[in-house]
């Protein structure tokens, strides 16, 4: 069908070209988030129509098993009944309001009736402005303008994050990113993992100037870390001892590793929590909160100021309350039960298959198979892992109707939807995979 020039709806133009390419004419890289494109794996991007429990179906009508679970929100399965109905229902009261809505008090009262260190929170509409809503916070609260990161872990892309590690040990961050100013990632220290003598270093370098250190507890943005034994009670005990406040981004592992997060899983509380993906169901979602103390000084209580148009936005309350009641504690017993045969199934398939260059690490419900010989401990090992083999078996499992994230530095996302026979396709899948 010729395009109608008189058309302004752009509906004609729906059979110029196809959506792909029409999605590289008006997108850089085609997508609308970088990971998206697949070029880490050198692969087209997949364009989804639809998810139902654990399973996707593309354009073409091809269906995979998936394991990308939008990067962690979808934990209860894609389209779950009893979310989509929430969400239908609240549809017909309008959308944005833009005044307080008691879906915000009652998603706000069961996040903190999960996670107690959130005294107090704000809802945000990404993970990112939950991050640099927190920090900026710390910064407020301490007077002091430096932050810790680690390498390997991500927070977002607000621009003192997007930073990497100066030339020396505790030396101030370098930009990670074109266009972040020199000054700005100065103010950001990025530091080794599981390295208590480096962090000690940081604060002698840098007495008194430290606001927060931020952390994921368990890095997924490297691919999965977990964290050496009692690396995050020294983060606790050395981020006190210099009054510095302590940041856990639970975007990812809030609600992923159970209602209480990592923070219940590893018995830390940290000063404030920065959450996302799972506690909005999959709509846009952010939120930050903790000791009350701090959060008095956030706007208009205070004096650091922080906003946005559709925090709060009534339908994600609403997909986030009823994921929320999805998370019952036996179901996460069963969906890590159900990780640890995967891990140890992939293990064996490596095994079998001969190859000593892989190597899968599990995290609670997170897992990641990274193409090296031995586990990573931490950013820059992970970072020595075969990208050009991963590349080849995320392509090899796509082939076969699995979809992993593309990219050897993300968390694999199994959720409660996946049951026994997915996990079954999947590791049948990485047995050939393996082989090939
Ligand atoms: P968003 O701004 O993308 O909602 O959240 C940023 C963020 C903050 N903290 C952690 C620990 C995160 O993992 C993220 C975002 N995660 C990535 C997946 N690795 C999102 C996927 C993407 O960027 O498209």
């Amino acid at each position: 069908m010729a395009v109608d020039p008189a058309d302004d709806t752009g509906a004609g133009i729906a059979s110029a070209a196809g959506p792909r390419a029409r999605a590289a004419d008006l997108f850089p890289g085609g997508v609308n988030s970088p990971v998206r494109a697949s070029r880490s794996i050198d692969a087209p991007p997949v364009l989804l129509v639809s998810g139902d429990g654990p399973y996707v179906t593309d354009v073409d009508d091809r269906r995979y098993i998936d394991l990308v679970g939008a990067w962690g929100a979808a934990i209860t399965g894609h389209a779950h009944p009893a979310v989509v109905a929430a969400v239908q229902d609240a549809t017909t009261n309008g959308f944005a309001l833009g005044m307080t809505h008691p879906g915000e008090v009652a998603l706000g009262e069961a996040i903190r009736a999960a996670m107690p260190s959130l005294e107090r929170l704000r809802f945000t509409s990404s993970g990112t402005e939950a991050v640099m809503s927190a920090l900026r916070l710390a910064r407020a609260a301490t007077g002091r303008d430096l932050v810790v990161m680690f390498e390997g872990a991500y927070h977002g892309h607000s621009d003192a994050l997007l930073a990497s590690a100066g030339s020396g040990l505790a030396t101030l961050g370098v930009p990670a990113s074109a266009g972040v100013p020199a000054v700005v990632a100065a103010t950001t220290l990025v530091l080794p993992w599981n390295d208590p003598d480096a962090l000690r270093e940081a604060f002698r370098v840098h007495p008194d100037a430290i606001a927060a250190v931020i952390v994921e507890p368990i890095i997924a943005n490297s691919g999965v870390i977990p964290p050496a034994a009692g690396w995050l009670e020294t983060l606790r005990e050395v981020t006190r001892a210099h009054g510095t406040l302590l940041v856990f981004d639970e975007v990812i592992t809030g609600f992923r590793l159970g209602r209480g997060g990592a923070q219940a899983r590893f018995g830390i509380e940290p000063d404030l929590t920065t959450l996302g993906k799972v506690i909005g169901g999959g709509l846009p979602v952010g939120a930050y909160g903790g000791r009350a103390d701090l959060m008095t000084l956030v706007a208009p209580d205070g004096p650091m100021y922080q906003a946005g148009t559709l925090a709060g936005h009534p339908l994600t309350m609403a997909a986030g309350l009823a994921t929320l009641a999805e998370l019952r504690p036996e179901r996460f017993v069963a969906l890590e039960e159900r990780v640890t045969r995967l891990a140890a199934g992939l293990w064996e398939a490596a095994r079998d298959a001969g190859r000593a260059d892989v190597s899968v690490v599990q995290a609670g419900p997170l897992l990641t198979l990274f193409m090296a010989s031995t586990p990573p401990v931490d950013g820059a090992a992970a970072q020595r892992a075969n990208r050009a083999t991963f590349a080849r078996f995320c392509r090899a499992m796509r082939a076969r109707g699995v979809l992993l994230p593309p990219s050897q530095f993300e968390a694999w996302f199994p959720g409660f939807a996946h049951g026994d026979a997915e996990i079954d396709l999947v590791l049948a899948a990485a047995r050939e995979a393996l082989r090939t």
